[in-house]
Formats: structure tokens, sequence, C-alpha cells
């Protein structure tokens, strides 16, 4: 065994201590860096959870019978159009064969056109209406 000054001894254990610092600082540094790549889930942004809901078309179908003006009533009632609008919304119907009326989240596209279908059919006039999905192609 060799000797070592006691100034020696605390020189080396210093040396030692700053050794085993730096080494914990970078090991720790390299640990984040690994961290980082390696949990690449865990450091992305998180994405909006809440999704719009699908959209549904309602579409009143043109027949021979059902009066215009009740067709007009219809679409002021249930669809909150002004006259001068309902007026041109049958007349589309009317000359193309359907017009889409409103767009509206499922269960509120199903519950008007069933109230339109059920209020025609009270009053005695063919008129229908039905529910389309909108389409990815019908959105601008
Ligand atoms: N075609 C009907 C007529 O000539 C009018 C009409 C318009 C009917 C729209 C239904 O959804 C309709 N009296």
């Amino acid at each position: 065994m060799s000797f070592v000054s006691p100034i020696m001894q605390k020189i080396v254990w210093n040396r030692l201590k700053l050794g085993t610092e730096v080494q914990v600082l970078m090991s720790d540094e390299e640990d984040q860096k690994e961290f980082n790549s390696d949990s690449g889930l865990l450091l992305e942004e998180e994405k909006p959870k809440l999704k719009r809901p699908p959209l549904f078309k309602v579409v009143i179908l043109n027949d021979d019978y059902t009066p215009m003006e009740f067709v007009i009533e219809i679409l002021e009632q249930f669809f909150s159009m002004n006259r001068e609008k309902a007026t041109q919304i049958m007349l589309a119907i009317h000359t193309q064969g359907k017009a889409v009326v409103g767009i509206y989240p499922r269960d509120i596209a199903e519950t008007k056109s069933h109230l339109v279908n059920q209020y025609a059919k009270e009053h005695e006039h063919p008129l229908l209406s039905d529910i389309e999905p909108v389409s990815d192609d019908d959105e601008e």
C-alpha cells in the first residue's frame, strides 16, 4: 500500500465527486434525450377531442296532388322560411322533383322529416320528406 497524503486524498476525493456529478448530469441529459426520442406519443400535441356530429339533409319530394300553398306553409312552419324563400323552394321542388330544405344533426333531421310527413298525412296530402347523409362532396 502506498502512502497518500491527506491533502492529496482530499483532491482526489473532490475530483471523484466532481466527476461523479458531471457524469450524473450527463447521464440525466442522455436519459432526457432518449426519453424524448423514444416517446413521441407523449410529446405529440393533443388533438381536439370533440368531433362535429355527422349532418343530414332533409329533402322534400314533389308529387302531383299536394297544393302549392300547403307546401309553402310547411316550409314556413317547420323550416322557418319567409314567404318569398318558401315560395322559391316550393317551386324548386315542383320543377326539379325534390329540394333540400334544411341540414341538421341526425336526430333533428329525423324528427323534422317525421313531423312533416305526419302533418301532411293528417291533412290528407301525399307530400313526403326524407333524410340523406351529407357527403364529403357536399361540403365546401
Ligand atoms: N306539384 C304540386 C302541384 O302541382 C306542388 C308540390 C310542390 C307538391 C312541392 C309537393 O313537395 C311538393 N300542386
